[in-house]
């Protein structure tokens, strides 16, 4: 008997509890078909983290990168080079990009799959696109699910990548362990800094685009509007938000960033 059918208890439900129940022992053993099938049947069908835990069990504790920013700062490229990085590193990889638009856009984020498209043939990264139902706190109910699948699938390295920024990016990133912000010269610098609750969350801050003029002085804006609230603590200890710079384009910079994230996840554990 399959448990868990409390919110699914129609026929399609039942099935849909039946292939998870075929296809868990198939992602722990990282099989990525299975996993992109699982994580399609928990977001068509709103599957809580509770559930699955309570059917399949605890996930093993991965930390979550969560990156976020503006339109056009750069994620993508930056996934895209930390991606790179980590294959040298020979990890296995994991990105979910989340797109709480994307139920208009169709969910196409072209932009992004053109910028990991090099990474798609690599079986050992995984690139999912998450785009979530309408409805109040979907959102964060599917990020919560498909980390725990993603969690399962023996990733070294798991990425949560949203698309823009606002609110329900914000809400994103509450399932991440370290969050990073990324920023870019040129794009309305003071409004990326100020917005509400985005310069909060962030527990490391890279100004992307240092080919472009205004790298360093956005840097030290940054600086400054953290040096106004005091230093977050982990685990009793305490992090001094770094601001880097670097240009992801060209992979500038990205073993310092990953080793600052290194950092940050170690402070964690
Ligand atoms: N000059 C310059 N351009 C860059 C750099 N990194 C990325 N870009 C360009 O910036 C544009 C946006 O990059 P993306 O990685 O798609 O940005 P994004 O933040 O994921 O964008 P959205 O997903 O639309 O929010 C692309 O045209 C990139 O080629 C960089 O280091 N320098
Ligand atoms: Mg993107």
């Amino acid at each position: 008997m399959v448990s868990g059918m409390s919110e699914a208890n129609n026929s399609s439900g039942k099935r849909a509890w039946v292939e998870l129940e075929k296809f868990l022992p198939l992602i722990d053993q990282g099989d990525h078909r299975a996993l992109a099938k699982a994580l399609s049947i928990v977001e068509d069908l709103d599957i809580s983290l509770s559930e699955l835990e309570n059917t399949f069990g605890e996930a093993r504790d991965v930390a979550i990168l969560g990156i976020t920013g503006s339109p056009g700062v750069g994620k993508s490229t930056t996934t895209g080079a930390l991606i790179t990085h980590l294959r040298a590193l020979d990890q296995k990889v994991g990105v979910i990009a989340i797109d709480p638009s994307s139920v208009l856009t169709g969910g196409a984020l072209l932009g992004d799959r053109i910028r990991l498209v090099q990474h798609f043939t690599d079986k050992k990264v995984f690139i999912r696109s998450l785009a979530t139902r309408g409805a109040l706190g979907g959102l964060s109910r599917a990020c919560d699910s498909a980390a725990y699948l993603m969690k399962r699938a023996g990733f070294d390295s798991i990425i949560l990548e949203t698309v823009g920024v606002g609110q329900s990016e914000v809400d994103v990133m509450r399932h991440a362990d370290t969050v990073l912000i990324v920023l870019a010269p040129g794009m309305g610098d003071g409004v990326q800094i100020a917005k509400a609750g985005v310069m909060e969350i962030g527990d490391i801050y890279f100004v992307n685009k240092a080919d472009r003029g205004g790298a360093e002085d956005l840097a030290r804006e940054i600086e400054k509007s953290i040096a106004l609230s005091p230093p977050k603590l982990i685990s009793g200890k305490t992090w001094q938000r770094p601001v880097l710079i670097g240009e992801m384009e060209r992979s500038l910079g990205v073993a310092e960033l990953w080793s600052v994230i290194s950092e940050h996840k170690m402070l964690r554990e």
